[in-house]
């Protein structure tokens, strides 16, 4: 009798993704409330190869940096986060930044830069220029991968008015790549009110990015999920990422993001961990509704190696990199390491019997294993 009735629950879900349709909100939700977490995944994964994807999965060697956690936000799930009065706060100058980055890349060469930082107040638009600069003269053939979309609004406003496009045409004159997808949260206005209530409209969020892909930048997208929003939100975010990306088509790949809430009001709320069932269906849902993002990342960082390998027969086809640094989800209480040698990434991959690619951050091959 189960059997029957979890047949007929996501048969026209099964029957849509065969036939290469596009799945609506109502699939999205038969999808999340269905608790057959293996049909799930062989849809997704079904999906991820009916649109052209291969056994290929991908990482990219980067370095992870946070210049500043000085925040004027206050995001209610965020750890990372100081007041320039709190003894954790710091500002790292960009030549001490510098340094630091020319210095690991001796170390190991990583070929991308991921930085991302608090909304400081104190600092102004020329640091952000300056720092971007010195990157690039001391690191020409690292991408730089920097600011999330709520930092270049917070820029327009230290600046004293530019606009996203003046913002984004500097910063991309100084070396400047692409952007990540940070600051999405969930987009819906009842849930950015109780989570993240002094961050922007999800409006300014879609106007960066679509300027962005205008000018020619490609930028990544995420979703926050885990706290307070319910499934129809989860699928609503997708939906209308799914539209930006018809539109301007500049999105390389999606992360979701699980919140841990660690360190956070939410942790005093009682709060935990999202379990690992529910990260694998997150990344299922978001490849079979994103048919028009060709990556989805399941980011070790989050959800450990072990189970972002598992991820790949969820829909994923990218483990986002070797990071060495990362702070915003270990302030929050992640248990992961920080970092993955390239020989780990690869023999993860490689047990899923997928075939492990090293990229660079535009999704050019740099090396695979056979
Ligand atoms: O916007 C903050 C999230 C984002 C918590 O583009 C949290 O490849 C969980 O931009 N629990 C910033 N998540 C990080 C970011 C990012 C991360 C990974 C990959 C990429 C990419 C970009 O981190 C924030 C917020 O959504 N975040 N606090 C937390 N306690």
């Amino acid at each position: 009798m189960a059997t029957i009735e979890m047949q007929t629950t996501l048969a026209p879900v099964r029957e849509k993704v065969e036939a290469g349709e596009r799945l609506d909100l109502e699939d999205g939700l038969a999808l999340l409330e269905s608790d057959d977490l293996l049909e799930i995944g062989e849809l997704a994964d079904l999906a991820r190869r009916l649109r052209g994807g291969t056994d290929d999965v991908f990482f990219v060697q980067n370095m992870n940096l946070y210049q500043t956690n000085i925040c004027r936000v206050k995001c209610k799930f965020c750890a990372f986060a100081a007041t320039q009065k709190q003894e954790q706060a710091y500002t790292i100058t960009a030549e001490e930044l510098v340094a630091d980055a020319a210095h690991q890349h001796e170390l190991s060469g990583f070929t991308e830069i991921h930085m991302v930082n608090g909304e400081n107040p104190h600092i102004s638009f020329d640091f952000y220029v300056d720092t971007i600069r010195q990157l690039h003269a001391a690191l020409p053939s690292v991408h730089l991968k920097c600011y999330t979309a709520s930092e270049i609004h917070h820029m327009t406003t230290v600046s004293g008015g530019l606009t996203h496009e003046e913002v984004l045409r500097e910063l991309k004159a100084a070396g400047l790549g692409s952007l990540p997808g940070g600051g999405a949260e969930i987009f819906a206005n009842r849930v950015r009110q109780l989570v993240a209530p002094g961050k922007e409209d999800p409006e300014i969020w879609f106007h960066v990015h679509d300027t962005a892909h205008r000018m020619g930048m490609p930028t990544h997208c995420t979703m926050l999920y885990g706290h307070v929003e319910t499934y129809e939100e989860r699928v609503d975010h997708l939906i209308r990422l799914r539209e930006q990306q018809d539109k301007t088509g500049g999105f390389l790949a999606f992360i979701p993001l699980a919140f841990h809430p660690e360190n956070t009001v939410f942790e005093r709320r009682g709060w935990r961990h999202t379990t690992g069932a529910d990260d694998l269906k997150m990344l299922a849902v978001s490849r079979l509704m994103l048919d028009n993002i060709e990556h989805i990342k399941a980011y070790w960082i989050m959800m450990g190696m072990p189970l972002a390998a598992v991820g790949l027969h969820f829909g994923a086809n990218d483990v986002q990199g070797t990071v060495v640094r990362e702070t915003i989800f270990h302030a929050a209480g992640a248990v992961t390491e920080t970092e993955q040698k390239i020989d780990q990434l690869v023999r993860f991959v490689s047990e899923t019997g997928r075939t492990p690619v090293q990229r660079d951050t535009l999704y050019n091959e740099i090396r695979r294993w056979a």
